[in-house]
């Protein structure tokens, strides 16, 4: 079972699309396994984003997340990952295909309403930066052998 860390960023929370993106992920048939909504520091946004450094956007990115509330979560199911940025679309969402949420309801990189990790390893990795264990709940969903296959 894979895991990926889910944000509805700053521009997605004052949209007031947290519920749209929560129900577009819920009815994939993905399980919630956490979720916060809080104010991210810059040394989170920063480590978060580490792999952006030096990157002529890196400050509008740090700038962006920390502008406003986020909603974050940690999602899982078979292949995870793969669904999740398949639900999301392309980062540029002029690049997303139709029926996406960031074709959908998006424009302009730099308000791309969501992010979700882009690997199995980094989904473990991004949960455990933006979430404690105690933070994280395992459990069986009574629908769980209707959408897993090997339930
Ligand atoms: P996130 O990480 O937000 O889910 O985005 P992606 O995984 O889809 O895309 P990414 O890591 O390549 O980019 C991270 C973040 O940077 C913004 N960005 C990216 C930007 O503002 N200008 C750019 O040219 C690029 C490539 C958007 C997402």
């Amino acid at each position: 079972m894979e895991r990926s860390l889910v944000l509805v960023k700053p521009d997605g929370v004052q949209r007031a699309l947290v519920g749209e993106i929560i129900a577009r992920l819920e009815r994939r048939g993905l399980r919630l396994a956490g979720a916060k909504f809080m104010q991210v520091s810059t040394a989170l946004a920063e480590e978060h984003y580490a792999e952006h450094q030096g990157k002529p956007f890196y400050n509008g990115l740090v700038e962006y997340i920390t502008s406003a509330p986020v909603m974050a979560m940690a999602w899982e199911g078979p292949n995870a990952v793969a669904a999740i940025r398949q639900t999301m679309g392309a980062t540029r969402p002029t690049e997303a295909a139709p029926g996406t949420i960031r074709h959908d309801f998006g424009l302009e990189v730099g308000r791309n309403l969501t992010h979700a990790s882009d690997k199995p390893e980094t989904g473990e990795r991004e949960v455990a930066l933006w979430f404690k264990a105690e933070e994280l709940v395992s459990w069986n969903r009574d629908i769980d052998k209707w959408v897993f296959e090997g339930k």
